[in-house]
C-alpha cells in the first residue's frame, strides 16, 4: 500500500510508463486517470484475493445479494479513501502538479440503476465491505446504463449511456467462470426406475459472462465481489447454439437476439410494464448467478444438502425471484433430490425486500409468457403453487377470496410477490410504516398466515460516500470537534449534539455549508450559463420524478409564492432558490410533463423582475450519483413530500439530513422515523397522515374540488395552470389540471396545499433566526449515524441471514 506520499509517487510513475508506454507530463487527464485507477486497482486485487481465501478457508456463510439494478457512482475516490491512500495520492499527485479531482472527472460513472433501489444495493455493497460481512452483490452488465436526460425547449429527451465504450478499469472478465441459460424450447419427461427425468430441448443457449468488481471495505481489508453477467453467444465450436444446420441469417438473428439480454437497463421505476426482455433479463441473472454459486459451493463441499446453512440468497424486490424455482429445479433436476428436500433448502436460503406498496409497481407476468420463455420454470412455479392452494385450502376451507389473493397463479399471470413471499424465509420493508402497511394492507393475508415472516429493516445510507466523500469540509469539522472515530461508527455522530449550542462550531458549519452552495453555484453557471445566489435558501427536491412524489405540489407553492410577491412586492421572504432535479420514465407523460412545468414556472420567474429578487427556481439536468454528492452538501432545505403511505422508505432524505439541511416533510417512509430521531422541533413536518390517506381511499369522501373551491389562493394557482399566463402552450398542462380536478387529485395535493404553504412559511421563520436554524442543522448531522447504511446491514446480517464477520 501507499500510504507515504514517496512511495506512491514512486509507483505511479511506474504504472503510468507502463501502460501508455510515454511519461505521465505528456498525458491526457484521462491517461492520468487510467493509471491511478489501474495502480489502486493493483493495491485491491491483492487485498481481494486474500479475502477469497479467507472466505474459503474459514468455510463461513456468505450471503448473494441479487438486484436488477446497482447505482454504484464513480468508485475510484471511494477506493482512494477506504484503502487509506487518499492522503499520499492526493500529495503525490500535488508534487507532480496534477490535482487529483481532475483525474476523478474522467472517471465513467456507472449507472446501472434508476432510483433508491439500485443506490440502496450499492450502500449495502459499501456496508457489507467494511463491516468485514462476506457478502457480494449479483446483477447485470448493462451496456447501456441508466439514460443520460438533456432538457430541450423545457422537455427531456433521452441519450444513450455508452458508459463502457472507453473500457472499465475496475472490471475483471471472468470467462472461465461462465455458464449457460437456458431459454424457451421444450421439456421432454422421461421415467427411469420410477424417477422422472426432465430433458431440456430445442432451447436457445446463452453463454453468462461474469465481470467481477472489487468491493473495498473502509480500512479493514476486507475486498467483496460485485458480479455482473453479461450475455454472450456460445462460442462456436460447442454442439449448443444455433450454429450446424442453420444458415448465416439464422446465426445473425441468434446473435442479435442473445446480446439484446444484457443491453440496456429499463429506466423506469415504480411503474412495471410487461415487456418480455425484462423478464428474460431477471432469469439470466437469477439463473446464471445462482448457477456459479452453487458450482463453487459443490467444488468445496461435495453436496448441496447443507446449502442453507452456508449461503444466504437475498432478493432486492421481486426482479430477481425467479431465484426461487431455479433453485428448484438444480436440487430436483440436477442433483435428484425430492421435492420435499429442495424446498426445504430453497425456503431456508431465499430472503425478501419488498420495496412498494404501490399496486402499479407489483410484477406480474402473463402465464404464457412465462411458459414459453421458461417452460421448466413454469412447471416448477405450477407445481408450488398447486402445494401452496393446497396448504391455503386445508388450512381456510372454503375460503376462496382469500386463497385467490394468496395464490401464485391467478387470473392468467404469475404474480411475482406471492412468489417471493411463499418461496422466502423472510419478507421486509424498508421502513417502519412501510412494514405496517405490508402487515396490515398489502400483504394482510400472508402476515396472517406466517407472521413471523414478516420484519422491517429501516433502509439506510453509507455515511462514507454521502458524508465522507461528497462533503470532505464538514467532515473535518466533524472530526476536530469529536475525533474521528464516527468514520468507522457513524452512531458517534451523536457526540456532535454538545456542539450544537457552541456559536463558534456552528459558525464554522455555517461557512462550510456557504462554501458547498458556491460550488453548486458554481456548477450550475459552468453547466447551465444561470447565476444563483449562495446567500439565498437552497431548496431542493431531487429525485425522481413522479405523481406520488409530488413535485407539482412544490411547483404549485412556488407560484402561490409568485402570486403573494406578485400583490406585496415587500413581502419580507429570504430569497430562495427552488432546485429540482430527476429523471422521468420515458414512456411516462404525466412526469415528463412536470418537468416541463418547472421549467415553465423557471422562466415565468427570470421574466419577472419582482419575482427574480426574491425566487429563482432551476432544473438541473441528468440527475445522477455525481450529481447528488454536488447537491446534497449545499442543500439548506430537504423536500420529502410524497403522499403519506406511498414512499416506501425514501434514501434521498437520509442524504440531505446527514449534510445538515433541515427537511420538510410529510408523514411517510422513513421520513417519520428521521422525525422521531432528530425530534420534531428540529424537522417540518406537515399533511395528512398515512392512515388518513387510506381512509380516503377506502371510504372515498375525499373531494378536490370542494377544497380547491374553499382555498382561494389554492384555487388561483390551479387556475393559472390553464390561463394562458404561463409562458408555455395554453393546453400544456390542461391534463395536469384535470388530473387535479375532474380525476379527483389521486395524489392529495390539494389537500395538502394549504399546510404545505403554512410549513413553507415557517421554514422561512426558522431560517431568519440564525442561530436556531444552525443548531436545526447540527442536530440534523448529529443524529443522521443512526441511518448510517452500517446499521441497517448489522441488521441485516443478525436478524436475517445469519452470516457473521470475517476479521482478519
Ligand atoms: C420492475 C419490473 C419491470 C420494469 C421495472 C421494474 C422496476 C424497476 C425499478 C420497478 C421498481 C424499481 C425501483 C423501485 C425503487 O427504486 N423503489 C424505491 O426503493 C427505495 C429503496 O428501498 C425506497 O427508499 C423508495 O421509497 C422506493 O420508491
Amino acid at each position: 500500500m501507499f500510504q507515504s506520499k514517496a512511495h506512491f509517487t514512486k509507483a505511479y510513475l511506474e504504472k503510468f510508463q507502463s501502460l501508455h508506454g510515454k511519461g505521465v507530463e505528456e498525458g491526457s487527464n484521462r491517461d492520468r486517470y487510467e493509471a491511478l485507477a489501474g495502480l489502486v486497482r493493483d493495491v485491491i486485487a491483492r487485498l481481494w484475493a486474500r479475502t477469497n481465501r479467507e472466505y474459503m478457508e474459514r468455510d463461513v456463510k456468505q450471503v448473494y445479494y441479487f438486484s436488477i439494478e446497482y447505482l454504484q457512482g464513480r468508485i475510484l475516490l471511494s477506493n482512494l479513501m477506504n484503502t487509506d491512500m487518499l492522503q499520499a495520492c492526493r500529495d503525490g499527485l500535488g508534487d507532480l502538479g496534477i490535482n487529483l479531482e481532475d483525474l476523478t472527472d474522467q472517471e465513467p460513472e456507472a449507472g446501472l440503476g434508476s432510483g433508491g433501489l439500485g443506490r440502496l444495493a450499492s450502500c449495502f455493497m459499501d456496508s457489507m465491505a467494511s463491516l468485514n460481512i462476506p457478502g457480494h452483490g449479483c446483477g447485470i452488465r448493462y451496456r447501456y446504463g441508466m439514460f443520460k436526460q438533456k432538457i430541450v425547449d423545457g422537455y427531456q429527451a433521452e441519450l444513450p449511456d455508452p458508459w463502457l465504450k472507453d473500457g472499465n478499469v475496475w472490471e475483471f472478465r471472468r470467462p472461465d467462470k461462465a455458464v449457460t441459460v437456458r431459454f424457451g424450447g421444450h421439456i421432454r419427461e422421461e421415467d427411469v426406475g420410477g424417477i422422472r427425468l426432465f430433458h431440456h430441448e430445442g432451447y436457445q443457449p446463452v453463454l453468462a459472462v461474469p465481470y467481477d468488481m472489487p468491493v473495498a471495505g473502509y480500512h479493514n481489508n476486507t475486498v467483496n465481489t460485485l458480479r455482473l453477467w453479461s450475455a454472450e453467444v456460445m462460442p462456436i465450436d460447442t454442439d449448443e447454439g444455433p450454429y450446424s444446420n442453420s444458415d448465416y441469417i439464422q446465426v445473425m438473428e441468434y446473435r442479435r437476439s442473445v446480446e439484446s439480454i444484457s443491453e440496456i437497463l429499463y429506466p423506469d421505476d415504480s411503474r412495471y410494464e410487461g415487456r418480455v426482455l425484462r423478464l428474460k433479463q431477471q432469469y439470466f441473472m437469477a439463473s446464471a448467478g445462482l448457477q456459479s454459486i452453487v458450482r463453487r459451493y459443490k467444488k468445496r463441499h461435495g453436496t448441496l444438502v447443507d446449502f442453507h446453512e452456508k449461503i444466504a440468497l437475498h432478493i432486492n424486490d421481486t426482479h430477481p425471484v425467479v431465484l426461487v424455482p431455479e433453485l428448484m429445479r438444480i436440487l430436483i433436476d440436477e442433483e435428484g433430490m425430492t421435492w420435499d428436500d429442495a424446498w426445504l433448502i430453497t425456503t431456508n436460503t431465499v430472503s425478501y425486500t419488498n420495496h412498494t406498496v404501490m399496486p402499479e409497481a407489483f410484477e406480474k407476468w402473463p402465464i404464457d409468457v412465462f411458459k414459453e420463455l421458461l417452460p421448466r420454470i413454469h412447471m416448477i412455479v405450477y407445481e408450488i403453487n398447486e402445494r401452496w392452494c393446497h396448504e391455503l385450502w386445508n388450512r381456510y376451507p372454503g375460503e376462496w377470496d382469500r386463497i385467490r389473493e394468496m395464490s401464485i397463479i391467478a387470473d392468467g399471470f404469475v404474480h411475482m410477490a406471492n412468489l417471493a413471499v411463499v418461496g422466502s424465509y423472510s419478507v421486509n420493508g424498508v421502513a417502519k410504516i412501510h412494514t405496517e402497511i405490508l402487515k396490515k394492507s398489502v400483504l394482510k393475508r400472508f402476515y396472517e398466515y406466517s407472521p413471523s415472516k414478516f420484519n422491517n429493516k429501516t433502509n439506510g445510507i453509507t455515511h462514507r460516500r454521502w458524508l465522507m466523500k461528497a462533503n470532505p469540509d464538514l467532515s473535518s469539522l466533524i472530526s476536530e470537534a469529536i475525533g474521528k472515530s464516527w468514520m468507522a461508527h457513524a452512531t458517534d455522530l451523536l457526540r456532535l449534539k454538545s456542539c450544537a449550542a457552541d456559536p463558534v462550531f456552528a459558525e464554522k458549519v455555517a461557512l462550510v455549508k456557504l462554501t458547498n452552495k458556491e460550488r453548486l453555484a458554481d456548477y450550475i453557471k459552468k453547466t447551465m450559463g444561470q447565476t444563483i445566489n449562495p446567500h439565498s435558501i437552497f431548496d431542493c427536491q431531487v429525485k425522481r420524478i413522479h405523481n406520488y412524489k409530488r413535485q407539482v405540489l412544490n411547483v404549485l407553492h412556488i407560484m402561490d409564492l409568485a402570486n403573494r410577491l406578485r400583490e406585496n412586492p415587500a413581502l419580507d421572504i429570504t430569497p430562495r432558490t427552488f432546485i429540482f432535479a430527476g429523471k422521468a420514465a420515458p414512456g411516462y407523460y404525466a412526469a415528463k410533463r412536470t418537468i416541463k412545468l418547472i421549467n415553465t414556472v423557471a422562466e415565468m420567474v427570470d421574466a419577472d423582475p419582482v419575482l427574480r429578487e426574491k425566487i429563482k427556481v432551476v432544473f438541473l439536468e441528468n440527475y445522477r450519483v455525481s450529481l447528488a454528492e454536488i447537491i446534497v452538501p449545499a442543500a439548506d432545505v430537504s423536500e420529502q413530500i410524497s403522499t403519506a403511505s406511498k414512499e416506501a422508505s425514501g434514501t434521498g432524505n437520509m442524504k440531505f439530513m446527514m449534510n445538515g439541511a433541515v427537511t420538510i416533510g410529510t408523514h411517510d417512509g422513513a421520513n417519520i422515523e428521521i422525525r422521531s430521531e432528530v425530534g420534531t422541533e428540529n424537522f417540518v413536518a406537515f399533511g395528512l397522515t398515512p392512515d388518513e390517506v387510506m381512509d380516503f381511499h377506502k371510504r372515498g369522501g375525499y373531494n378536490a374540488r370542494a377544497v380547491y373551491e374553499a382555498n382561494p389562493r389554492l384555487k388561483l394557482v390551479v387556475d393559472q395552470l390553464v390561463s394562458g399566463e404561463l409562458p408555455a402552450g395554453r393546453d400544456e398542462f390542461l391534463g395536469l389540471y384535470d388530473g387535479l380536478l375532474q380525476h379527483n387529485d389521486e395524489f392529495f395535493l390539494l389537500e395538502d396545499f394549504g399546510d404545505y404553504a403554512i410549513a413553507q412559511e415557517q421554514i422561512d421563520r426558522l431560517y431568519k433566526d440564525k442561530a436556531r436554524w444552525r443548531q436545526m442543522c447540527i442536530h440534523n448531522i448529529a443524529h443522521s449515524g443512526e441511518f448510517s447504511s452500517d446499521n441497517t446491514i448489522w441488521e441485516y446480517a443478525v436478524g436475517i441471514w445469519q452470516v457473521k464477520p470475517v476479521i482478519f
